[in-house]
């Protein structure tokens, strides 16, 4: 049998997003940005993830009035704006050879409108990844990752104002020239498919701000604008730095049928077609006929610009990025029927999976088959740019941590990923959700923790925010040091 590698130049690292890591939520002249309106809910069940995510215009108002930080935990992170240098020696020492983090558009246009943008934004991030780059470390940048300044939710409904496309490509335009020659890897929106899930995080949108019937009109076409932004940053890159590459970012749900029964493979086929519809606009350029269809049986009016499907047909990604951390199981018959949650999802128990602490199911295979699935599709290199499990750690009289169960899901999933390989699928990387714990992004709980490397805070918001290495931290340097080898010894 023939030895499994890992291609040379495989991007190890990790992934992180300003919104949950970056803190320092008033300084540096930064606005306000959605995220800083979600609060701290532990106990909303796992399996209500609208629930997790529902804002209301009370809330935001009372948000805007509040200078707390513990109730809005987003606005505190793990304080990585202080502690970049610091945690990005313990990302190199590890051997990260990427890292991914995500740009806060309100640290650069603090309300999304100004005629100029905020230099100490843009010297910030320019000073992380300058310091990423000496250390070895390639930066893999979301445009977009679950925040938008404040201002544009609350004054042009979020995405659903199309003028929104050209606030965020004037944000776009400055950040690409900025950091030209320095990013050779772009994403444009994460987890887009997000959009009906909870449609104020990925869009700013308010769902009380609208007639209940009206309101999946708004959500598909705010996606469009967001499609078509994706593709004039597409555009934009091609023209400012034709060397980097942009990939989109989706949400892998792979859905089985719960057995042969015709009617839950058609309901798990059509499931999996929603979940690629994101990624078939934003790779193959077009929307899929069974959308028109949907919206024509729906009454659903989305309005398309002159030009808007030339450049969503010119500008398709290079790449396809996705995270990964659970699969589902549809069947029709649901009564009587055990329920478990996923990341931003729920489906029936699939009694063949493990189960994380937060009921999210263990599927590595399920990456395995996602990867099949996603390069068939679209034969374009994949980046696995999110995996992680989050669980409670312990730690030990001597200090340690011992994370076994972390090791042993990241095994079961990098070895997933080597098979996919074999087969000839080319992946560009794996980024694991969390490297370093942070505010979880569903409940902001600190206690729900993905990472390699700890960070001495409480859900509360109590603690040093001392960081201290986990087992898995040299477990996954030997990883990295191996290229993967020390897994199929
Ligand atoms: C993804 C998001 C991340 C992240 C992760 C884990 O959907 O892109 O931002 O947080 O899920 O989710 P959670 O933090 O809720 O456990």
């Amino acid at each position: 049998m023939t030895q499994k590698h890992f291609p040379d130049g495989f991007l190890w690292g990790g992934a992180i997003a300003a919104n949950q890591c970056e803190g320092g939520w008033d300084q540096g002249g930064r606005g306000m940005s959605v995220a800083d309106c979600t609060t701290y809910k532990p106990n909303v069940s796992q399996k209500d993830y609208k629930a997790q995510h529902i804002i209301t215009s009370a809330d935001i108002e009372e948000a805007m009035k509040s200078k707390d930080t513990r109730k809005y935990p987003k606005r505190h992170g793990i304080e990585f704006y202080s502690h970049y240098k610091e945690d990005i020696d313990l990302f190199a020492e590890m051997g990260f050879k990427v890292l991914r983090l995500s740009i806060a558009w309100s640290r650069i246009f603090p309300t999304g409108l100004e005629a100029e943008p905020n230099e100490e934004g843009l010297k910030y991030y320019e000073d992380v990844i300058r310091y990423l780059i000496s250390k070895g470390i390639e930066p893999l940048v979301t445009l977009h990752h679950y925040e938008m300044p404040l201002y544009l939710s609350n004054h042009y409904d979020g995405w659903y104002q199309r003028e929104v496309v050209d606030f965020f490509v004037k944000f776009v335009d400055v950040v690409f020239k900025r950091y030209k020659g320095l990013v050779k890897y772009w994403l444009t929106f994460n987890e887009i498919d997000s959009a009906f899930r909870h449609p104020f995080t990925t869009m700013g949108i308010v769902e009380d701000r609208y007639p209940a019937d009206k309101l999946e009109e708004v959500i598909y076409q705010s996606l469009h604008h967001q499609f078509v932004a994706s593709a004039k940053a597409t555009k934009l890159l091609k023209e400012i730095m034709p060397e980097a590459q942009m990939g989109c970012m989706v949400t892998k749900t792979l859905t089985y049928p719960e057995n042969c029964n015709p009617a839950n493979c058609l309901m798990a086929e059509k499931e999996n077609r929603m979940n690629h519809f994101y990624s078939d606009v934003q790779s193959r350029g077009e929307y899929p006929s069974f959308i028109f269809k949907l919206w024509e049986r729906k009454g659903i009016n989305v309005k398309f610009e002159d030009g808007d499907l030339e450049v969503i047909k010119d500008y398709p990604v290079d790449f396809i990025s996705f995270s990964y951390y659970n699969s589902k199981v549809s069947t029709a018959d649901v009564a009587g029927k055990e329920v478990v949650s996923g990341n931003l999802s729920s489906s029936v128990k699939n009694p063949y999976l493990g189960i994380s602490e937060w009921g999210w199911q263990i599927d590595p295979t399920g990456l395995y088959i996602s990867l099949i699935q996603l390069y068939d599709r679209y034969q374009k290199p994949c980046f696995i740019v999110e995996n992680g499990l989050g669980a409670v750690d312990h730690i030990e009289e001597d200090g340690s941590i011992i994370d076994d169960y972390r090791i042993d899901y990241f095994k079961g999933h990098i070895l997933a990923i080597a098979d996919a390989v074999a087969d000839g699928i080319p992946v560009m990387g794996y980024t694991p959700w969390g490297c370093i714990d942070m505010v979880s992004m569903s409940t902001s709980q600190m206690s729900k923790r993905y990472g390699f490397i700890y960070v001495d805070l409480d859900d509360e918001g109590n603690g040093t925010y001392e960081r201290r290495k986990k087992k898995s931290f040299d477990w996954y340097k030997n990883v990295i040091a191996t290229n993967g080898d020390c897994l199929f010894e």
